[in-house]
């Protein structure tokens, strides 16, 4: 059925006429065929996505792939991005081993031919390259490092019950958001008139990282013969598999759901558990010698497989302890990324699994996840869908079959394995007390106030981003933003540079005192108007940080030597991000947070609602130079005065 609709689909797409590419021309078919598809997805039984194309490989290959920035604009544009950062002298330098580089003939035109011939042999000349450079080459422990973590807005409850009710609710709701996806009825997203890349939401259930001595894996049993009908729930450290669904494939009820987590609860009372799950915080090479031996058991090596494959994992949280309100989100904020210590959640959880839905008796909820095989939108997607869900679904409590006991995932604690968990736990410890963050809600205005100005929302957080880091710093520092590359196919992301030479200009004139507040005001506009023109330059592909570092993996798989350009000091000052930032919008008021990618840096992660704005920023403790909730409070600051800037001058002109 399938089959043959989309065999007629491919037909009339050959005989279509007209300018679109072929890609175009199908996601056009496609959205005119839309009801129809529709309608057959409910004719016929879910199927697995390998046997027979659906709508989504249909999507999939109607986008375009990543196109391959020009050479010469690539390297007149580093040399720009550098202006803001170095000193003239080294770029002076810079831009004679740039010239080198890029010469006629030169190494720079053999690299790029290279990366032309692997962008027509490949899907997408980017991805493959980039999942393994940046999360599973990357060495450091998940947690802090990678991981990004979710914070809901506190719910109603304060109690195990309430916990357990909201727990039931939850998993509901991400099974109903599974039934979208596996019915492949989930709806293409739009980046302005542009269909995006929907491949992510494929990779986020049934998915998890493995370590290896020198490079990870990450496993998705999405597409496999038997998918897995089961989740891991976490409880006092222990680990258990919940069945999900009933033997006629439906999924749990919600009260079904909560019976089950009932017994899980009172099976898993006692706290003097040893947190096999802590293990998973280590550095990877570490844990990946830990993983080796901990699977030598048969019985650990089962457990680890059922954590593995399971569609999601839910970590029924112990109390935390109780701070302030004003403390209380940058509390939470920590619980999803770490867990608090040893002493606390750390150990329950799996930091492999990609998505792990975090929920407290006080009432605090979020998740955290394995970034490896997609962004924060799609899980934010999701979150957004379990909010809504939740809100709608009532427990009604209906007669049940038994249902049989979920199964405890056991483990055989060798003295060898006990040691690894000892040495995790102090890792984690020294994490804990190193993290430093600050989750700042700012209301005095949101998204609006930038656009009854006609400027960009994020372009004008990140100025103002600028602003306050200056203030501070007395300078600019390399700031990365990510941007989505998922209008191509298999898209990830790229770096917009924030910092730039129009950004530069308005945060020294800002508070000098012998300029005029327009001159201010037309300044701060065209540090705006640079950051959507980099924005629109990277979203398009034609930014230049994924195109640089193709640049250097081609040398690398050419084995030539490594271009001095890659060896220079301004390059890896361009590639120590003092400022890691994000932004992720969601329906939700949440708040979302992730660690400093530099020891000397700052993560700032934010979600711009209409009326106010949620900022986490985190920072390290053991570096003396930063401070999260310093700079928390000079953003405040400069949000504050670029607003007042912009009206007194209005008032002045009136
Ligand atoms: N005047 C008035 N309104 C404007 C405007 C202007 N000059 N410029 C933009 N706006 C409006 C937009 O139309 C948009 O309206 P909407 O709220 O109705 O949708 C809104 O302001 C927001 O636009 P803007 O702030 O410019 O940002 P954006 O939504 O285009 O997002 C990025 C910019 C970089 C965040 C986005 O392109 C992106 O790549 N997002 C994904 C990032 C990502 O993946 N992060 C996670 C990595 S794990
Ligand atoms: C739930 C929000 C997660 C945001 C995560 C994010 O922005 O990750 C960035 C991914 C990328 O490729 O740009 C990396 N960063 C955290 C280092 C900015």
């Amino acid at each position: 059925m399938y089959y043959s609709f989309y065999s007629h689909l491919l037909d009339l797409l050959r005989r279509i006429s007209g300018s679109a590419s072929p890609g175009e021309k199908m996601v056009l078919l496609l959205r005119m065929a839309k009801p129809v598809i529709l309608r057959s997805v409910g004719l016929v039984k879910p199927v697995s996505l390998t046997k027979i194309p659906g709508r989504y490989l249909a999507h999939q290959e109607g986008l375009p792939h990543l196109p391959v920035p020009p050479l010469k604009q690539t390297l007149e544009r580093y040399l720009l991005a550098l202006k803001p950062i170095i000193s003239q002298e080294e770029w002076n330098h810079t831009q004679e081993l740039v010239q080198e580089f890029g010469k006629p003939g030169g190494v720079g035109e053999r690299l790029q031919k290279g990366l032309e011939r692997r962008a027509r042999k490949t899907e997408n000349w980017l991805s493959d390259w980039w999942l393994q450079t940046a999360y599973l080459d990357y060495r450091m422990p998940v947690v802090l490092h990678s991981s990004p973590g979710v914070v809901l807005p506190k719910l109603q409850f304060d109690d195990c019950q309430g916990q357990l009710r909201y727990a039931a609710k939850l998993i509901a709701g991400v099974l109903d958001f599974k039934t979208i996806i596996d019915n492949e009825t989930l709806p293409v997203e739009y980046l302005g008139e542009k269909p995006l890349c929907m491949n992510q939401y494929y990779q986020i259930l049934s998915s998890c990282r493995i370590p290896g001595a020198k490079r990870d894996s990450v496993v998705n049993y999405t597409r496999v013969k038997n998918p897995p009908t089961h989740i891991t729930v976490v409880h006092n450290l222990q680990f258990f598999q919940l069945d999900v669904y009933n033997s006629d494939g439906s999924p749990l009820t919600v009260d079904q759901i909560y019976s089950q987590l009932e017994k899980i609860w009172n099976s898993s009372l006692q706290t003097n558990k040893e947190p096999v799950g802590m293990l998973t915080s280590q550095h990877r090479n570490t844990w990946a010698v830990a993983y080796n031996n901990l699977i030598k058991d048969k019985t650990n090596k089962e457990s680890v497989r059922t954590i593995q494959k399971s569609i999601f994992t839910v970590c029924l949280d112990a109390p935390m302890p109780r701070v302030s309100d004003e403390l209380y989100k940058s509390r939470v904020a920590a619980q999803m990324l770490h867990g608090g210590g040893s002493r606390w959640n750390s150990g329950n959880r799996w930091f492999d699994k990609t998505l792990q839905f975090i929920i407290g008796e006080d009432g605090s909820c979020g998740l955290v996840y394995e970034h490896s095989p997609a962004e924060g939108p799609p899980i934010v997607s999701l979150l957004d869908h379990i909010v809504e869900y939740t809100k709608k679904c009532e427990m009604v409590r209906s007669p049940m079959i038994p249902l049989s006991m979920p199964k405890k995932l056991r483990f055989n604690i060798t003295p060898e394995i006990k040691q690894d968990i000892e040495k995790a736990k102090q890792n984690l410890n020294i994490m804990v007390h190193d993290l430093d963050i600050k989750v700042m809600v700012f209301d005095l205005y949101g998204k609006n106030f930038p656009k009854s100005q006609m400027m960009s929302p994020d372009a004008f957080i990140q100025v103002a981003l600028q602003l306050a880091y200056f203030r501070i710093y007395k300078c600019s520092c390399a700031t990365y933003e990510s941007a989505s590359l998922r209008m191509f196919r298999l898209g990830r992301t790229d770096t917009i540079r924030s910092a730039s030479v129009s950004s530069l200009a308005f945060v020294q004139a800002v508070d000098d005192t012998t300029k005029a507040n327009t001159e201010k005001v037309e300044l701060l506009r065209n540090a705006v108007k640079a950051h959507r023109a980099y924005t629109d330059m990277a979203i398009r592909g034609q930014a230049i940080d994924r195109h640089l570092l193709g640049l250097k993996l081609q040398s690398i798989e050419d084995l030539v030597s490594i271009p001095e350009i890659f060896m220079d000091t301004s390059y890896a000052v361009a590639m120590h991000f003092n400022l890691s930032t994000s932004q992720v919008p969601a329906k939700t008021d949440c708040v979302m947070c992730f660690g400093p990618v530099v020891p000397d840096g700052y993560g700032v992660c934010y979600n711009a609602m209409d009326d106010h704005i949620n900022f986490a920023i985190s920072a390290y403790n053991s570096c003396a130079d930063t401070n999260a909730a310093r700079l928390a409070h000079y953003l405040e600051n400069a949000l504050q005065d670029m607003h007042s800037l912009i009206l007194q001058s209005q008032k002045s002109k009136l």
